[in-house]
């Protein structure tokens, strides 16, 4: 764990031309003591063994799947309050497992998770997707009332005509969860094709009338902000977030390069030995899956998905949460407006009335299993089906990160979920809250 103090704001004199000077407060991420923002080391330590400890193979009830299994081989956690990094730190390994079954490699091929590992973020990248799609809106290109249709006209068959941007960024489209057939599948054989299926999919549901979480919608956000600007995603991800906030391991692995062609290869997270696991139709690439993304469908779209697709590392992610609790801000960049960010923490689905479908512009509010007990409405997380989780509360003016490969070696193994909510005890309990421990 790194813990270090530093200026608490960096104030500096600019001038720019024609204008007098004026005093600018930086408001980048630094180091410093939990004290320093009102947390208490003592539990922030605790936190390290305890997290740790999930590594063990144990019975861990339905968290587990009621198996003799760890959790997860490894994994990394980053806290953030008031503007300070108060625990960082990594666990467990990365690389661990030979085959699906759980195999464990020779120690010598075992490699150690670093606080620095690179990890396939899966549907967090909803979140990024989010923020280019808030970016539009900002420049005035595109209002969360517009359908979809405005922009992609090819859009509006088979009853999704009034679908708008809202409805994506809330899952109250009325697509089903997923694209039907695959589009890793056989039924299509082109890029274009894969695309055209997202375009022309059919619904489950009359937009507006259910939340029911799918990567469809953010599929389709892709395509719409891509129509707009006339760039790709990634591009588009490159030059509006992590440029500007000098995040240089966050990428997509356009045309998924594979092993030593991938430049990022040695420092990703290894994932799953997914033909294996699931079955020969899973596209045909080395075995376990690492540094390609794990999610088939987005690797079927070339590894550039508005869904899933990027990866990333709790360092760089920890930026990306500061700009949204700076209120748009991170350094002397604005990434969004303060009316977008507010955005993030509006309910949008308050009248389905179930708290499980809570959510603001891209993000989930109040939700328990990624936050664990500080959930609140002032809370927005998201998580990512290999192991990835970001919570960022408003309220307590922090967030907490926890970045793992639980898919490694097999996704049936485990849900970390667990891990997800004890770390929301540990920051809480650091916070001085009197809480109870998740039970599993
Ligand atoms: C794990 O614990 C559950 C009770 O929580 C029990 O039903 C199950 O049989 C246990 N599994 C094993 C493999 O012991
Ligand atoms: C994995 O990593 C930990 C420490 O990082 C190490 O103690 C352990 O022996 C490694 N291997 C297994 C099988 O957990
Ligand atoms: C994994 O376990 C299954 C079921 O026991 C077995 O059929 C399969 O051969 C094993 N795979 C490997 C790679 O050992
Ligand atoms: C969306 O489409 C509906 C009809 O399908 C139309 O009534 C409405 O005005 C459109 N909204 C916008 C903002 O264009
Ligand atoms: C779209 O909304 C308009 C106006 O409410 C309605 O007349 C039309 O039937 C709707 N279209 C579809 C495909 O649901
Ligand atoms: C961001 O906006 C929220 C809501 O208006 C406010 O409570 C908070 O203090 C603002 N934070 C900063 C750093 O401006
Ligand atoms: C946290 O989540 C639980 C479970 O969904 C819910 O009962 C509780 O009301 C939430 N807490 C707050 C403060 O919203
Ligand atoms: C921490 O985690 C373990 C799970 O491995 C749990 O059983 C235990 O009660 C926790 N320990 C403490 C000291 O809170």
């Amino acid at each position: 764990m790194k813990f270090s103090t530093a200026l608490s704001a960096i104030s500096l004199l600019l001038t720019s031309p024609g204008t007098t000077a004026y005093s600018v407060r930086s408001n980048k991420l630094t180091y410093g003591t939990p004290e320093s923002v009102g947390m208490s080391s003592q539990a922030l330590v605790e936190m390290v063994a305890n997290l740790s400890s999930f590594t063990h193979a144990a019975n861990y009830s339905k968290f587990s799947k009621y198996a003799i299994h760890p959790i997860q081989p490894g994994g990394a956690v980053l806290v953030g309050r008031h503007g300070k990094i108060v625990s960082e730190f990594a666990f467990g390994n990365k690389s661990l497992y030979a085959d699906g079954n759980g195999t464990f490699l020779p120690s010598f091929e075992q490699e150690k998770a670093m606080v620095d590992t690179i990890y396939d973020m899966a549907s967090l990248t909803k979140l990024f997707t989010t923020v280019i799609g808030l970016q539009q809106m900002d420049a005035g290109k595109m209002r969360l009332t517009d359908n979809v249709t405005t922009f992609l006209p090819e859009f509006g068959v088979n009853g999704k005509d009034n679908i708008t941007i809202e409805m994506l960024l809330t899952h109250t489209s009325g697509f089903a969860a997923d694209p039907s057939p695959s589009l890793y599948s056989d039924s299509y054989s082109t890029y274009d094709e894969r695309i055209n299926a997202i375009v022309t999919q059919s619904l489950e549901n009359a937009p507006g009338s259910i939340f029911l979480y799918s990567d469809l919608n953010f599929m389709t956000l892709m395509l719409v902000v891509q129509e707009i600007t006339g760039k790709q995603l990634d591009q588009l991800v490159a030059e509006g977030i992590t440029t500007p906030l000098g995040m240089t391991s966050t990428f997509f692995n356009r045309n998924n390069f594979e092993g030593q062609k991938n430049p990022h290869y040695q420092r990703t997270a290894p994932t799953e030995f997914q033909i294996e696991v699931v079955g020969s139709g899973e596209p045909d690439r080395p075995q376990p899956v690492r540094g390609s993304v794990h999610d088939e469908n987005a690797w079927a779209l070339k590894g550039v998905s508005g869904h899933a697709g990027l990866f990333s590392t709790v360092g760089d992610t920890a930026k990306f949460c500061q700009m949204i609790l700076n209120n748009g801000t991170y350094g002397y960049n604005r990434i969004l407006s303060q009316t977008a960010v507010d955005l993030i923490f509006t309910n949008l689905n308050a009248r389905f009335h179930e708290i499980d479908s809570y959510h603001g512009a891209g993000f989930e509010l109040d939700q328990f299993y990624t936050a664990g007990p500080l959930n609140s409405t002032l809370t927005a997380s998201h998580t990512g089906y290999t192991g990835t989780s970001v919570v960022i509360d408003r309220g307590h003016d922090l967030f907490y990160l926890h970045f793992a490969n639980r898919v490694h070696p097999a996704r049936t193994w485990s849900s970390n979920n667990i891990i997800r909510e004890t770390l929301g005890y540990w920051v809480g309990t650091s916070l001085g809250l009197d809480l109870t421990l998740p039970p599993f």
